[in-house]
């Protein structure tokens, strides 16, 4: 029985990875949690109960708990995706940040060096990475300019597991994935803030009642979106070559967020048009096409950031030769389920 140690268990991806891995029963699946005092396990509903599924306690900013646990269980994959993944606070803490996802990443390669060496470790790895982009789409050769406290933590993530890998012989790749989401997508992100606010008005226009308008920052970055339950398939093929060597998991579509608002509200079938105001994009909004012409989304500057990452849209040919892997769920799919999944949840 393979022994899989997978960290973020309560998040998006960690709870995808969980749920796909628990399918096989030749699997034994530990899924670390921190304490809170109020933990949400909604992401982990259909697993929680699962007879090979553990639940352990563990943080990245702990080093003891993460050693005890590699020691103890001995695990032959430990899938760490575990991080402070909101790019947004990241200027708010920046320290907490790096500590995190850069330091965290060091414990966790410190830990299997010492106890496990023969376990393969997957270091989560953004897009962010890229930043300042040079070009479009972005590939594995992109340089590193990243633009947040967040992109650079990653950075020093992805530095961090190629000396170990060189050094000790590990097998420890460091993924560059692009922006994935899906109805486990916490709610401060871009895309379930949009969807959740969709059905909220959605419903209200249903019932005859007012409703406010959801709030947004910048509407003209551009991201390529995918499904994380495509990605998670993805990180597994990783896991499982001959040899280690880092990937890069993208869509190979752009869309601006605009775009994704719209499509949001037509899978809830309500149509809108966008008042664009060309030099002051504070005052553009998105009315209801409707008598009342209602207001659906406006700008509030308090959600912009310091610095912007404008443009991504990555290659992701090395996956799709090397691993065999491709998306199947499309950007018109993500949003159409993650509406769906929130219009039936509210
Ligand atoms: P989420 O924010 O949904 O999940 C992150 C998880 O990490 C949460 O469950 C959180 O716990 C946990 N965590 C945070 N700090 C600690 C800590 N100190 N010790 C232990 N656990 C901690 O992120 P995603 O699932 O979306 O992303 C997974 C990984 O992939 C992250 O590393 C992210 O940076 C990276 N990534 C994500 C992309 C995306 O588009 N989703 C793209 C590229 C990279 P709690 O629930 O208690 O808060
Ligand atoms: P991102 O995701 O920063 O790409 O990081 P996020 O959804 O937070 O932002 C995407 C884009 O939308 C713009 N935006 C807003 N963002 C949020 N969160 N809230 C808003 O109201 C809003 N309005 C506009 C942002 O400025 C940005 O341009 C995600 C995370 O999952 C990271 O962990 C991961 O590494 C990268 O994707 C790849």
């Amino acid at each position: 029985m393979k022994k899989i140690l997978v960290t973020g268990t309560l998040g998006q991806d960690g709870a995808n990875m969980c749920e796909f891995l628990l399918q096989d029963p030749e699997n034994k699946v530990f899924g670390m949690i921190r304490r809170s005092s109020c933990p949400n396990f909604t992401n982990c509903k259909n697993f929680l109960d699962h007879p090979n599924f553990v639940l352990v306690y563990g943080d990245l900013t702990d080093e003891f708990s993460i050693s005890k646990l590699v020691q103890e269980i001995q695990p032959d994959y430990f899938i760490n995706f575990a991080a402070n993944s909101f790019v947004g606070c990241s200027w708010d803490m920046p320290l907490h940040i790096f500590d995190t996802n850069a330091v965290g990443v060091l414990r966790c390669l410190e830990a299997i060096r010492a106890y496990q060496p023969k376990c393969k470790f997957y270091s989560a790895g953004s897009s962010e990475e890229f930043g300042d982009v040079d070009y479009a789409p972005q590939d594995l050769k992109h340089p590193l300019k990243p633009r947040s406290p967040y992109g650079a933590s990653k950075c020093a993530a992805r530095h961090l597991v190629k000396v170990y890998r060189e050094s000790y012989d590990m097998f420890a790749v460091h993924a560059t994935l692009f922006n994935h989401e899906g109805t486990k997508r916490g709610e401060e992100f871009v895309t379930r803030k949009i969807t959740k606010g969709v059905a909220k008005i959605k419903k209200s226009i249903d019932a005859g009642k007012s409703f406010e308008p959801i709030e947004l920052g910048n509407i003209y970055s551009k991201r390529d979106w995918s499904d994380s339950e495509d990605f998670v398939k993805g990180v597994w093929l990783m896991l499982n070559q001959e040899s280690p060597r880092d990937y890069l998991l993208a869509s190979g579509e752009t869309h601006t967020i605009k775009e994704f608002v719209e499509r949001a509200f037509l899978a809830a079938e309500i149509e809108g048009n966008w008042s664009e105001v060309e030099n002051e994009p504070i005052k553009t909004k998105f009315h209801r096409n409707s008598s009342e012409g209602e207001v659906l989304v406006k700008i509030n500057e308090k959600f912009y950031r310091p610095n912007e990452v404008d443009l991504l849209l990555g290659d992701a040919s090395r996956a799709r030769f090397e691993l065999g892997w491709k998306p199947e769920i499309s950007f018109c799919n993500l949003v159409k389920r993650m509406v769906e999944h929130d219009l039936n949840e509210e």
